[in-house]
């Protein structure tokens, strides 16, 4: 089986000085943010993945969340133009990890893309429009993977940070939804799992190795993915969703080449 490799990077120490947008700040405990990241990691090797973990970054509190300085897809690493300019110095560093593995290309001004507005099952790719990406960013994204016979559509999202608070892939055609926050119209072809009514946020899952994490948080929704057959892999991530995270923003997952 191709290896899987995923990035990650120790929680920075200034990481309470995050970037909030739809969550109320309230105190995080850094001590107990590292010992869920290093379990969060242990459970990604468990299923798998080659972890390459990067040191901490003092100066930028949420670089943890190394999904939103990337996409990488079999051909290309797209290093991205976060949408919050605080964020924006953690891309060199995502740049260098990733340049051994695939061709860079890079977005740029007027584009803003985060990776956690982009979803991919395939070669489909759909990209978020929320607060942190835009139109130009989308179609650049587009335009590096125009090659690659890629389909990229774009999809407005309300009400939550990234197209991945709202949905994320579960199984080979699975999506779990939270449908308040984006239109399940844009996603035809897929079957569909709905988050519990109490867990809005619920929607966040990383899918690899056949399995699926899943926040211990969300436990009425994880019930949902069990009784439809799926293997969950649950994690304790309280203190990273006080920083607006979820499970698939804190690692980039991708194949290394066979050989
Ligand atoms: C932010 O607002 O940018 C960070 N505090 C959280 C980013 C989480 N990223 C993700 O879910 N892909």
């Amino acid at each position: 089986m191709t290896e899987q490799i995923a990035i990650t990077r120790a929680i920075s120490p200034a990481m309470a000085n995050c970037e909030l947008a739809y969550r109320e700040r309230t105190e995080l405990d850094i001590a107990l943010a590292r010992v869920q990241h290093h379990r969060y990691e242990a459970t990604l090797a468990k299923l798998g993945c080659t972890i390459v973990s990067l040191p901490a970054e003092p100066a930028l509190p949420d670089s943890v969340f190394v999904e939103d300085a990337a996409v990488v897809t079999d051909e290309i690493a797209a290093i991205t133009r976060p949408g919050a300019t605080s964020r924006r110095a953690e891309t060199a560093s995502i740049a260098a990890a990733l340049k051994p593995w695939r061709r860079l290309v890079f977005i740029e001004a007027p584009g803003t893309l985060d990776g956690g507005d982009v979803l991919r099952i395939g070669r489909r790719l759909w990209v978020g429009l929320s607060g942190r990406s835009n139109e130009v960013g989308a179609s650049q994204l587009a335009a590096a993977l125009a090659p690659f016979d890629y389909r990229v559509q774009t999809v407005p999202v309300r009400g939550c940070l990234h197209l991945k608070s709202a949905a994320a892939r579960v199984g080979p055609e699975t999506l779990l939804i939270n449908p308040d926050w984006v239109d399940k119209t844009f996603f035809d072809g897929l079957r569909f799992l709905e988050t519990a009514p109490q867990e809005p946020h619920g929607a966040n899952a990383l899918y690899v190795g056949g399995a699926v994490v899943y926040p211990a948080s969300c436990a009425r929704t994880c019930e949902r993915l069990e009784r439809a057959g799926i293997t969950v892999h649950n994690v304790d991530v309280s203190e990273i969703e006080k920083a607006e995270g979820g499970v698939t923003c804190c690692s980039l997952i991708f194949s290394a080449p066979d050989g």
